[in-house]
């Protein structure tokens, strides 16, 4: 696995959540099965930016770590769409375990992101998070490769 001397290749993610209010208990649209106590449903998830070359040439596995009291916290996604539903009623901050393709030699790398759940913001933005019924945070990720393999920088530069 020869590595390209003098080589940084860069590509960019995009790690976020959405989240919006389930139906009061009671509500016959409320979806059954869910907890009394929870008031939301999020999905976090890690996309690729619009226009952007397809992430799967270098990203082959997304893991999310999500509150310990959730059943099987650890949630791996092997393939797209990289994300995670669930319902609940707090936020907290999701461990993300990014895994390259295994031609890369690339070791894993950590991101974290804070499940937004509430309404955050200026009065604009307030606004429009409860005009839309959905309250959503993302952040732009830059993964970085420094001197990657032979293979993961042909992956990269054919694309
Ligand atoms: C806190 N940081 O300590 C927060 C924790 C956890 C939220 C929020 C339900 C989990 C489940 C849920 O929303 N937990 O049903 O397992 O206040």
């Amino acid at each position: 696995n020869k590595r390209v001397k003098n080589k940084r290749i860069s590509r960019n993610i995009i790690i976020g959540s959405e989240a919006i209010n389930l139906p009061p208990v009671g509500d016959p649209t409320r979806p059954k099965n869910i907890p009394d106590d929870h008031t939301k449903r999020w999905t976090v998830y890690v996309r690729q930016p619009p226009g952007d070359p397809s992430l799967t040439t270098w990203l082959n596995k997304v893991q999310f770590k999500i509150f310990s009291t959730y059943d099987n916290p650890l949630r791996t996604c092997e393939n797209p769409p990289f994300e995670v539903t669930e319902t609940g009623w707090g936020g907290f901050t999701v461990d993300v375990r990014l895994h390259f393709q295994p031609a890369s030699g690339e070791k894993a790398q950590y991101r974290q992101h804070f499940l937004q759940l509430e309404k955050y913001g200026d009065e604009k933005m307030q606004a429009r998070q409860e005009a839309e019924g959905v309250v959503r945070s993302e952040f732009l990720e830059v993964v970085q490769f420094n001197e990657p393999t032979e293979a993961l920088y042909e992956a990269l530069t054919s694309e």
